[in-house]
């Protein structure tokens, strides 16, 4: 005979399997993503719009908040709150490589499927089940190795391919940056007359960027160019030459293609720029996020391209790829 506790019992699991229910059907039907960029600049302002864009498409609620600083200290306070709200999906740009790592795995631990954008943890290799930090489901961002290597042979072109050159970036242990400076490095190796001069780095502040520039040219009176290897590192650098009246004379190269490239190409201040796909970063990662949530299995990578822009197109398909604030 069941007694009146067992159906007690019956209805309440009855009751939870169905709340269950309804919240994976709630979580399938409107997922919720949080975006974590690594930094306010127009590149992930840029990035925001794509993921929007898919969010729309994907019926997605998405979150979104930027760090005011490129530091772990100011983004992984960010990624624990993000944490304590549950989304279904976290999509990141980590600011650092190794420092994240442990961060992010406790947002796997708390159930959340975390995917990074730009940037990467351990070596952005995922899902091969080896290391500790392959557990993000996919890598979605540029080659960054191969956009120095680009950099690394406009340059050379500019100057004639012989003289002094140096690189200008963030701070080391960014997979980014510090892919853009190798593939840089490694490029500049085939070029026998050109001297490479210590890299400078200048924590995404362009008026380090700028001294540096100044401090160079009082040793190396010879500077022939300079690659910057960020918005920050690039914009910097750019004014650093200004200001020593070398525009033209010291050639610029720069990630990125921030608001008011065009005015800086078309004066000979930048000579290239090689603008990122932002948006198609976010779009994507919304899309594979969304994917994800419903149980899809995504690639663990995914290459969004770069344009490289300069006088010949900036006025043309160039500007298209402008990032905006
Ligand atoms: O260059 C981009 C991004 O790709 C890099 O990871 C960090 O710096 C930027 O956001 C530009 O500031």
């Amino acid at each position: 005979m069941t007694t009146r506790r067992t159906l007690i019992k019956l209805s309440v699991a009855t009751l939870a399997a169905g709340l269950l229910a309804a919240h994976a059907f709630a979580d399938a039907n409107k997922p919720v993503i949080a975006l974590l960029p690594g930094v306010v600049d127009p590149f992930y302002f840029t990035m925001h719009r794509g993921a929007e864009k898919a969010a729309k498409e994907e019926g997605v609620e998405l979150l979104f908040q930027v760090p005011k600083s490129w530091n772990t200290t100011e983004q992984v306070p960010i990624l624990k709150a993000f944490i304590a709200k549950k989304p279904d999906v976290l999509l990141i740009s980590p600011v650092d490589k190794q420092q994240l790592v442990q961060p992010l795995k406790e947002a796997v631990d708390a159930g959340i499927k975390v995917i990074t954008v730009d940037t990467y943890i351990g070596d952005g290799k995922y899902q091969t089940g080896k290391g500790d930090a392959d557990f993000p489901l996919s890598y979605i961002a540029s080659d960054n190795t191969e956009g120095g290597r680009i950099a690394a042979r406009a340059l050379a072109k500019a100057i004639g391919d012989k003289g002094e050159v140096y690189c200008e970036d963030n701070k080391p242990g960014i997979s980014s940056t510090d892919a853009r400076v190798d593939g840089f490095l490694e490029e500049m190796k085939k070029h026998p007359n050109i001297k490479v001069l210590d890299t400078q780095y200048n924590e995404d502040d362009a008026n380090k960027a700028a001294a540096h520039i100044a401090a160079i040219l009082a040793r190396n009176p010879n500077l022939a160019g300079v690659f910057g290897a960020n918005t920050f590192s690039g914009k910097g650098a750019a004014e650093g030459v200004k200001k020593a009246g070398k525009t033209g004379k010291v050639k610029v190269v720069v990630f990125d293609a921030v608001p008011g490239i065009d005015q800086d190409i078309k004066s000979g201040l930048v000579d290239i720029a090689i603008a990122q796909k932002p948006a198609e970063m976010g779009y994507y990662g919304v899309k594979y996020g969304a994917d994800a949530a419903r149980g899809k299995k995504i690639p663990a990578q995914k290459g969004t391209g770069f344009v490289v822009l300069d006088k010949s197109n900036i006025d043309g398909d160039g500007k298209q790829y402008i990032y905006s604030n």
